[in-house]
């Protein structure tokens, strides 16, 4: 009983030792941070809310023959990783990276699907919703280069033209590429545009899915 009365007596000490004005200050700091709660809060969650709800998305999607580097590329751009080891997609993998443009987010839903072969066509099921897509080819492969065109041609006849950037991949093997300029001239003058890429070295990676995000957040 006398320890709690002195523990009582030692408190109401304490605090009358303290300046008046600290209360004040206080009291009117208390005020200030429930009206910021009060205001800001709700209108930062309103802002967090809006940029999340209405943000751009948009699904693409990542078509070329068999082992041009279609999931090496999507590694690199999404992850920054790259490997050496061939481990060919089965079906679809989907990742999701936002990029900025023209100072808006677009969130892109990135379906990468198995290659197209001898065997086997890409189904056209897997592409349907997309706002676009990145063709690729090997830059050591001209037969891939056919491929991306024999791609083209059946998304265009079954679903229309949809924005697409043409990547010529494996850049870092220059020294070995067997396209020839004229074929890609020819491609331009169709209005295909062209890019190189390496998702080995990092070269032209981020510009090719960027320049492919803007056409698709205007659509
Ligand atoms: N030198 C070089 N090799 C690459 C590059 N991109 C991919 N590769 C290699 O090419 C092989 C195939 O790469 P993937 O990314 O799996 O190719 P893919 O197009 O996804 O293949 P599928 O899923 O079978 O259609 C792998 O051994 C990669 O390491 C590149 O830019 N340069
Ligand atoms: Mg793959």
């Amino acid at each position: 009983m006398i320890n709690c009365l002195s523990l009582f007596n030692s408190t109401n000490s304490a605090q009358s030792n303290m300046h008046p004005s600290f209360y004040g200050f206080h009291y009117q700091a208390s005020f200030y941070r429930l009206l910021s709660d009060a205001v800001i809060s709700p209108l930062t969650w309103l802002t967090v809310y809006c940029r999340v709800v209405f943000m751009i998305k948009r699904k693409i999607c990542m078509l070329g023959a068999f082992a041009v580097g279609k999931t090496s590329l999507v590694g690199r751009f999404v992850n920054s990783i790259y490997s050496e080891k061939y481990h060919t997609t089965i079906g679809v993998k989907i990742d999701k990276k936002t990029v900025e443009v023209d100072g808006e987010d677009v969130v892109l839903l990135i379906w990468d699907i198995y290659g197209e072969d001898d065997i086997q066509e890409i189904r056209l099921n897997y592409i349907r919703g997309s706002a676009g897509y990145l063709l690729i080819a090997d830059g050591t492969r001209p037969d891939t280069l056919e491929t991306a065109r024999h791609i083209n041609k059946r998304i265009e006849r079954t679903l229309g033209k949809i924005p697409f950037v043409f990547l010529i991949n494996k850049s870092d093997l220059r020294k070995d590429w067997s396209i020839e300029s004229g074929a890609l001239d020819k491609l331009r003058d169709e209005g295909w545009e062209i890019m190189l890429s390496s998702a080995k070295a990092g070269d032209g990676v981020e510009e090719g899915f960027t320049r492919l995000a803007q056409m698709v957040a205007q659509e």
